[in-house]
């Protein structure tokens, strides 16, 4: 298991101090009760946390993503070792569910691409592909829509139609995690060394495709209900795992209800269209029709593209009015 295969890049190489070459690098694939397991190049790891941590924000503890450094110590067994640093994080996807809006939790750090899950039974609902797409934009992340269980429906335009609609330039795929088929095309959206999540309701098929993309059944999978499709979660635990593709997924537990919390929506993404709006005649420009927009302007002159101009407008009108 190479660190580049994993993920490891010069963003976290830059982290490193000299005195840290001598620690071992380590990605969190998943967390238990009492410790988190690490893949490395030395293989799978048990790693433990010093009381050091206790006191710390639960955000700012190891999630599923992270990049550690860690080191073993004499009186522990073989492939224990002690968490001394998590590494500065690229991004880190949070979710908010209906009901809890309280309860913030992080689902993963470090994460390239998105793949927002849907299956296309009675479970399918373009608006709520809509909130997952809010939910990457913020984030600066290029999701990618996939339309999963094809084999139960005899046309997918409908459904295609649908989603394009709230799409903009997003792909959207059609895949049979079942069938395997849409299979090769599905697979031409990963990169090497990429980190990628699975996200979406529960039944969905996640913990199908991640086993579809293994070859193998890793992950366990559970029947939906006939009348609504949908899943009886069973899938509890979020996992990183590595691919013989030389990609990272991440299986995630199904979703109840994905809330967009105007507090959540980060536009830091959007730095250059925030540096180009001082420039609009009006403080309070909306950036649509109003005379003297420098974002329209710069959308004109191809500084800016439609398709990201347009993601700003709708992320900046939810942070004012959800
Ligand atoms: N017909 C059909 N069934 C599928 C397909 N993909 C998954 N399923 C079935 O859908 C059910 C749910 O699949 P899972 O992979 O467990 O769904 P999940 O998204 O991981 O669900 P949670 O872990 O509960 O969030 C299982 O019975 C799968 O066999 C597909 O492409 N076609
Ligand atoms: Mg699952
Ligand atoms: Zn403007």
């Amino acid at each position: 298991m190479s660190a580049k295969k994993l993920g490891w890049d010069n963003f976290f190489e830059a982290q490193l101090k000299t005195s840290d070459l001598s620690l071992i690098r380590a990605r969190v694939s998943r967390q238990n009760t009492d410790n988190l397991v690490l893949l490395s190049e030395i293989g799978e790891l048990s790693g433990v946390l010093p009381g050091k941590f206790r006191g710390k924000n639960k955000e700012d503890l190891p999630t599923v993503g992270d990049w550690v450094l860690a080191r073993k110590l004499e009186h522990f067994e073989e492939n224990r070792v002690l968490i001394v640093r998590v590494l500065t994080r690229r991004n880190v996807l949070v979710r908010t569910e209906i009901g809890q809006e309280k309860r913030r939790q992080l689902m993963a750090a470090n994460v390239d691409r998105v793949f927002i899950v849907s299956g296309l039974d009675k479970e399918f609902n373009p608006k709520k592909i809509e909130r997952y797409l809010l939910l990457c934009w913020s984030l600066g992340l290029e999701p990618v829509i996939v339309l999963n269980k094809a084999d139960l429906i005899q046309k997918p335009e409908s459904a295609l139609k649908k989603a394009g609609a709230i799409a903009g330039e997003v792909p959207i795929l059609v895949l049979s995690a079942l069938t395997g088929m849409g299979e090769k095309s599905f697979l031409s959206h990963f990169k090497a060394g990429s980190t990628n999540i699975f996200l979406g309701s529960s039944g969905v098929g996640k913990s199908s495709i991640s086993n579809m993309i293994l070859g193998r059944e890793n992950f366990l999978t559970g029947p939906v209900r006939e009348k609504d499709s949908k899943g009886r979660h069973t899938t509890s635990h979020r996992e990183l795992i590595l691919t013989d593709h030389n990609f990272v997924i991440i299986d995630t537990p199904g979703i109840r209800g994905l809330q967009i919390l105007k507090e959540n929506i980060s536009l830091n993404a959007f730095q250059d269209i925030l540096n180009l709006a001082k420039n609009c005649k009006f403080k309070d420009c909306a950036h649509m029709a109003e005379p003297d927009c420098a974002l329209k302007r710069a959308e004109n002159e191809g500084i800016i593209s439609s398709q990201r101009l347009n993601q700003f407008r709708v992320l900046s009108n939810l942070r004012r009015n959800p």
